[in-house]
């Protein structure tokens, strides 16, 4: 199988868009998130983002988990999952992530986080 590379433009399941620049010797990475979905849609803007590959060139389908800072609102995700090239040569992002929401109180702790899943397909696949 060949080896699932996270370098490139990326799509999720909701329609959002990343880009992940040059993984460098240690595995780290910067790169932008497009989210498709807010809660005022208007507000969105492209927001960084800064990961860590594991192992890099140790591992044809490697992990990785990276943060999103979003720009227009308190909040921020983090993402983790692996890398995966699939029976017909393509290459996805199986993912999880957590929303840490800015709550004005403690005693909202409690709603202040939400989970899900992403998954993502490179938006220009790369020949062989
Ligand atoms: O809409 C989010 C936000 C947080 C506080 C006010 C607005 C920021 C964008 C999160 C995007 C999530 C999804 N996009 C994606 O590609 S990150 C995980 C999902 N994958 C709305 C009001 C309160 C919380 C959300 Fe907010």
């Amino acid at each position: 199988t060949r080896k699932c590379v996270l370098t490139g433009r990326w799509r999720n399941d909701l329609g959002s868009n990343m880009t992940i620049e040059a993984v460098d010797s240690k595995g780290d990475f910067s790169g932008s998130y497009h989210t498709a979905v807010a809660d005022y849609p208007s507000t969105i803007k492209v927001s960084p983002l800064q990961g860590s590959q594991h192992r890099t060139d140790q591992n044809r389908q490697p992990t990785f988990g990276f943060t999103v800072n979003w720009n227009f609102s308190d909040s921020v995700s983090v993402f983790t999952g692996q890398c995966f090239v699939d029976e017909k040569g393509r290459e996805v992002l199986k993912t999880m992530w957590l929303l840490r929401l800015c709550v004005g109180n403690i005693t909202d702790d409690w709603k202040a986080t939400r989970v899900g899943t992403n998954v993502f397909t490179r938006l220009q696949p790369q020949k062989e």
